[in-house]
């Protein structure tokens, strides 16, 4: 098979064993040329190298030296604006339109306005659950600006500027968030859990970390699909995952194996300082996730995730990093601080000091510090921040009302899309969830299902 690397014609003459033959007189062993004793004896006098074959390409050395990374200096994070929004250099400089990066910070603002809106809305119990983005809104936004449409999306949570930025609208956000009829996953995941079929992002998982193997799998498939469709723009997979699921044994299984397959995967780490309450410190010891990398003999970088320039720079790189050579996987970790809470199931002032948030606020975001350098450009200003917001905010607002207005959907649901057809075990569930409904009507209210208790029947009747 083309993947399978084939040892040169030279090395597979030179491996063949003796042949045996019925009269072990009639044996003739050939002697091993040298070059081919000396591979198979790692530690002869002569050999400057290791050659077992756990570990190519190490110098012998006489001195006794623990690896100690502790001793190492940090990786370097990579950043293009500084705090103050002043491009650094301008060879790795900004790489968008005028309009473009209008376009990217309105997205951003937008992401933000609907998580303050949505937050409170549950506060108000109008919707079960929320978790927001802030502070991490540009290594979203700014990571799915510069992938393909078509890369297929593997999300975590805590990603739905990269939704946003592939054009899921406000009405497709609130129709899962309000588990309406419109909802395509038929109201039968927690708020905040989006997917879409037609964006090529697949429906986000609560359980952590799985989403890293999917990932890798799909890396692998477009890998072939690559090569055997050499018209078509190739694509890579790309998955999203915070530091503390990068604790889950999954993310290691994705990570070798994606390296071991040379899959086109980019894995997108956002290291946001907390696991809910453990804090990076408590997670690990190493430096950050991107030392991680090099372990599994992966193209690591670590990037400032409050600067969407360097977030899209990077993801562009790596991009193209991951279609070299046939596809190889690379790691970004994208470094943030988790400005709120984890969800709303959470108070994080029980387990981390108000000022350290507050201090993080004042010191850096990815949307204050590209506002910084819109206005530093002359195409931004305090008027048109004023009057975007108001918009942005109106828009959230009207499809929240659109949303909340709308029915439940079809009750059938929760019991279709597990079987192609319904099975009979099922039958007698739906049968006996109808009796319970229309023993209690004053405890459970139907009206609100679209439909009401009549999609029941569709499953009850049998296809003759
Ligand atoms: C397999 C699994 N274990 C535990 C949990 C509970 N849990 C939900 S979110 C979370 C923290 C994840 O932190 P991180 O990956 O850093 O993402 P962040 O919330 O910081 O964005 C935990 C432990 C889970 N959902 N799945
Ligand atoms: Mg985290």
């Amino acid at each position: 098979m083309a993947l399978r690397s084939v040892p040169s014609r030279l090395a597979s003459k030179a491996l063949r064993r003796p042949t045996l033959c019925q009269n072990a007189s009639q044996v003739s062993p050939r002697v091993a040329p040298a070059w081919l004793a000396r591979r198979n004896v790692a530690s002869t006098p002569t050999a400057e190298k290791v050659l077992f074959p756990g570990a190519l390409n190490s110098e012998f050395t006489n001195s006794l030296e623990f690896l100690q990374p502790s001793k190492n200096k940090a990786i370097s994070t990579f950043r293009v604006l500084d705090q103050y929004g002043h491009v650094l250099d301008n060879e790795t400089g900004v790489d968008t339109t005028d309009e473009e990066a209008l376009e990217l910070y309105q997205h951003m603002v937008r992401l933000n306005i609907m998580d303050l809106i949505m937050f409170e809305a549950q506060r108000q119990g109008r919707l079960s659950f929320y978790m927001v983005s802030t502070g991490e809104e540009g290594i979203s936004v700014g990571s799915a600006s510069a992938l393909n449409p078509r890369d297929p999306v593997f999300c975590q949570y805590r990603e739905a500027g990269v939704f946003m930025q592939r054009g899921y609208t406000l009405d497709q956000f609130m129709a899962q968030l309000f588990s309406n009829c419109e909802d395509s996953g038929h109201g039968r995941n927690m708020p905040i859990h989006f997917g879409s079929r037609e964006l090529h992002i697949r429906t986000v998982s609560s359980a952590l970390a799985t989403q890293l193997p999917h990932a890798a799998g799909a890396a692998y498939a477009v890998k072939l699909q690559n090569q055997q469709n050499p018209d078509v723009e190739p694509r890579v997979a790309v998955t999203y995952f915070g530091e503390g699921a990068a604790s889950e044994g999954d993310f290691h299984a994705a990570l070798n194996i994606a390296a071991t397959r040379q899959a086109p995967c980019i894995f997108i780490c956002r290291n946001n300082g907390y696991a809910i309450s453990t804090p990076t410190s408590d997670q690990y010891r190493g430096d950050g996730i991107a030392s991680r990398g090099a372990g599994y003999g992966i193209d690591t970088l670590r990037v400032d995730g409050n600067d969407i320039f360097a977030v899209r720079a990077a993801t562009k790189a790596a991009r193209k990093l991951a279609l070299s050579d046939g596809g190889r996987p690379v790691l970004i970790e994208m470094m943030a601080y988790r400005v709120g809470h984890h969800s709303t199931s959470d108070d994080s002032y029980a387990y981390r000091q108000k000022v350290e948030v507050e201090d993080w606020k004042r010191r850096d975001n990815p949307i204050s510090r590209m506002r910084k350098w819109l206005e530093d450009r002359g195409i931004w200003d305090e008027e048109k921040e004023r009057k975007t917001r108001s918009q942005l905010r109106k828009d959230v607002l009207s499809a929240f009302d659109r949303a909340e207005k709308k029915k439940k959907p079809k009750m059938k649901h929760a019991f279709s899309d597990v079987w192609e057809e319904i099975t009979e075990e099922q039958r007698a569930h739906v049968a006996e969830l109808k009796d319970i409904l229309m023993r209690y009507p004053k405890e459970y209210d139907v009206s609100q299902y679209e439909g009401g208790i009549s999609s029941l029947d569709e499953l009850l009747e049998r296809k003759k």
